[in-house]
């Protein structure tokens, strides 16, 4: 499962129902023209914490629907509700899914107990594989690394999705679970997580940004690390202006330019004002 992930985004039409043509398109573009070696499916990026179960369901029929067998996927079924996730679990390991992640649950301060419940009890119920997903700036759970050992120690239990700035805590890891695999889950980190030596990368702006991403990942192994430093840095523009006009709007805005139907995000996220739709324009205009 190693490689360069886009987290795919989900078209929403102007009421917040799915876009089936564009989450088909988006599919394809990521396959086609970002050439990425895969998806994750349900993510942050896909708005699926705003999202009903069928809905999600929706999502899952259709990408691997899409997909088939031209890139890999994971589906993303974590919930803070444990019944939908064992439900999703289930669903998409029936669809063909190879590999799950969760996020860790979030909102009441889960005990380390009740995490690891929440992990083995996902992967014992769909006999499925599991990425952890962390991600303390959102969910506030930081994990240390003989908790990260506690889950890892289950066989089906695969790897994290690394979604944080604590690099020791990140080469710790990785020297602690050499066979295990671990994505870099911020794009704008993603040269120093490789050479931390992660396994791949899980992004959103990766839907927009795939071939610069293949790039730095090329120069790296090259070990060209000067070429690869000038790669992070135009990549990092780019990622700056993203964060500053409304990330997932924007992005969904600049793959409308390249005919993917990328549509709105879902409420309570709002549309572009006019004039940050323009500014969404000219990026793609300048890097797309
Ligand atoms: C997800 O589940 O979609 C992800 O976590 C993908 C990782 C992204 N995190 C979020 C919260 O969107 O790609 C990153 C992130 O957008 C990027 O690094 C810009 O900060």
């Amino acid at each position: 499962m190693k490689g360069l992930y886009s987290a795919l985004l989900t078209p929403f039409d102007k009421n917040g129902n799915i876009d089936e043509r564009g989450l088909r398109e988006l599919v394809r573009y990521n396959i086609d023209v970002m050439k990425m070696d895969g998806l994750y499916v349900g993510g942050s990026t896909g708005e699926n914490f705003m999202i009903s179960t069928d809905m999600k369901k929706e999502v899952f029929r259709i990408v691997i629907d899409e997909a088939k067998d031209d890139i890999k996927l994971i589906a993303q079924v974590g919930s803070i509700n444990l019944y939908e996730s064992v439900e999703l679990g289930k669903y998409v390991t029936d669809l063909g899914y190879k590999c799950l992640s969760a996020v860790t649950p979030f909102y009441y301060k889960f005990n380390f107990a009740e995490i690891k419940n929440y992990y083995e009890t996902i992967v014992r119920e769909t006999g499925n594989k599991m990425v952890i997903y962390s991600i303390p700036f959102l969910t506030g759970v930081n994990m240390n690394v003989a908790q990260f050992g506690e889950l890892l120690a289950n066989p089906n239990i695969i790897g994290i999705k690394f979604t944080a700035g604590d690099f020791y805590l990140l080469e710790r890891v990785r020297k602690a679970f050499p066979d295990k695999l671990i994505f870099a889950g911020f794009d704008e980190m993603l040269l120093p997580a490789l050479s931390l030596g992660v396994d791949g990368a899980i992004g959103s702006t990766y839907n927009v940004t795939g071939k610069i991403a293949r790039e730095i990942v090329d120069l790296v192994a090259a070990k060209d690390l000067e070429g690869a430093f000038k790669k992070q840095n135009l990549l990092n523009d780019i990622i700056e202006a993203l964060l500053n006009n409304g990330l997932y709007q924007t992005i969904k805005t600049m793959l409308e330019t390249q005919g993917v139907h990328a549509g709105e995000c879902r409420l309570p996220m709002l549309p572009l004002s006019e004039e940050k739709k323009a500014i969404a324009v000219e990026l793609a205009k300048k890097y797309l």
